[in-house]
């Protein structure tokens, strides 16, 4: 049996090849003292891609390979390059943040699978979050994760050509992006087929939406800076769903939307998966009021990333600016230069909270939803948190410089939570 499984082309692994094909790879079967009592199953309930769990008393892997259609819609090609810009955001960034990314172990440029370590007893954050488990260390681990993946392969780090050649390997992404560009910045705002809200109770809303024509012009404004802004090497895709966590541990997985583009599109992404959890919370109550503390500690953390994040990145801004930016021959620390790094992250602030509103929308009118709101079954209670999320969400977009602060945006967040609705 051994290496007799050697595809020469693609095609999607069935249950009963996933043995042959550990076997036949000498990396991944030294991962098994033993391969005779190997165990596979299928896990995937994302929206794109397989993914199977390996295991036997030795070790436990997960394997993870692209359709090539979307999983959950399978009239909609995609390609199966995805999971090379996955793999190579993967390697790029472990220079810097390993510890906060599964351990890889095989890239395979035939089946197009990734093989890494299976986490374990991780669970997707998100659902922890509904569950309203407390992350304590989370905060922490986040803020690092950003400030290095985003300074690292910036042009404050990095010399113009290091940085132009690593957007090169990125700039085909280009189907991923497409998703994003459509799904997030044009679809929620029109009447488009693949959109769905919690109906009857939002139908207003999302007419509103659709009619706002300033609404509109900010979003495609946000638009364009996503198409055309290569500030550093995001991930793309950075919800609360591609993040799995235990009590003193963070894994980012799934960066397969990984492209050079705007450092707010990451963080605005985290921010607003943070506040939609919290505007989910009324409805995972057990009773009334039980959520109380989680929420506080839901702001609470939103509040700390934001101010770690900053910490950490003017740090490294400090002690490893080597690009091609803002040269050290032209400033050496002068007022001037500290004044300008202090607009640079009042500038990113707003960036962040405006992509973060955007996804927020889409979120809540377009093609693909959260749990967070989804899990909430009465369809009244559920509209209520998704109207108090999209209200905040509308002026986190029109009515950016009223938030000077991450403290701004708290406050606001705390007043639309305790605002009266009507259905
Ligand atoms: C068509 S794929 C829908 C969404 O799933 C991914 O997680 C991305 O957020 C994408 O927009
Ligand atoms: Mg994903």
């Amino acid at each position: 049996m051994a290496n007799k499984f050697k595809p020469n082309k693609y095609k999607p692994l069935k249950l009963n090849e996933l043995k042959k094909f550990i076997i036949s790879k000498k990396n991944l079967k030294k991962l098994f003292k033993n391969t005779l009592d190997l165990e596979v199953k299928e896990v995937g309930d994302g929206n794109l891609n397989l993914v199977f769990f390996i295991e036997n008393k030795y070790n436990s892997i997960c394997l993870k390979q692209p359709l090539p259609y979307l999983r959950v819609l399978k009239d909609w090609p995609l390609t199966l390059k995805r999971s090379y810009y996955e793999y190579e955001y993967f390697k790029i960034h472990s220079k810097h943040v390993r510890n906060y990314f599964p351990k890889i172990y095989d890239y395979d440029e035939v089946l197009r699978s990734i093989t890494m370590q299976k986490l374990s007893p991780h669970i997707i954050m998100r659902q922890g979050l509904i569950k309203g488990i407390q992350y304590t260390s989370f905060a922490e681990s986040i803020s690092t994760y950003l400030a290095k993946t985003l300074f690292y392969t910036s042009d404050l780090h990095l010399k113009a050509a290091s940085k132009k050649s690593l957007i090169s390997k990125f700039i085909s992404n280009t189907e991923l992006c497409k998703i994003t560009e459509d799904l997030i910045f044009t679809d929620p705002y029109t009447a488009n087929k693949n959109n769905r809200w919690t109906k009857p109770y939002l139908n207003k809303m999302k007419k509103k939406i659709e009619n706002d024509e300033k609404l509109k012009i900010v979003v495609s404004r946000l638009k364009l800076k996503f198409m055309k802004n290569t500030d550093a090497l995001l991930h793309g895709d950075l919800h609360t769903g591609s993040i799995m966590v235990t009590k003193n541990d963070t894994k980012v997985i799934d960066p397969e939307f990984a492209f050079y583009g705007p450092m707010g599109f990451d963080t605005g992404a985290l921010i607003a998966n943070l506040l939609m959890s919290y505007f989910s919370q009324a409805g995972h109550e057990k009773k009334i009021g039980d959520r109380k503390h989680y929420k506080k500690w839901l702001l609470e953390t939103i509040k700390t990333i934001w101010i770690e994040f900053e910490k950490k990145f003017l740090k490294l801004w400090q002690t490893q600016n080597n690009g091609d930016a803002y040269p050290k021959v032209l400033f050496n620390n002068s007022k001037i230069m500290i004044a300008e790094k202090k607009e640079y992250m009042q500038n990113l602030f707003e960036e962040s909270i405006m992509f973060a509103g955007a996804k927020i929308i889409r979120r809540i009118y377009g093609f693909a939803h959260n749990i967070d709101f989804e899990w909430i079954e009465n369809t009244k209670v559920r509209a209520n948190c998704e109207y108090k999320a999209s209200k905040l969400a509308i002026t986190m977009l029109k009515d950016t410089h009223s938030l000077k602060s991450i403290s701004d945006l708290i406050k606001l967040v705390k007043k639309n939570e305790n605002m009266k609705v009507k259905l």
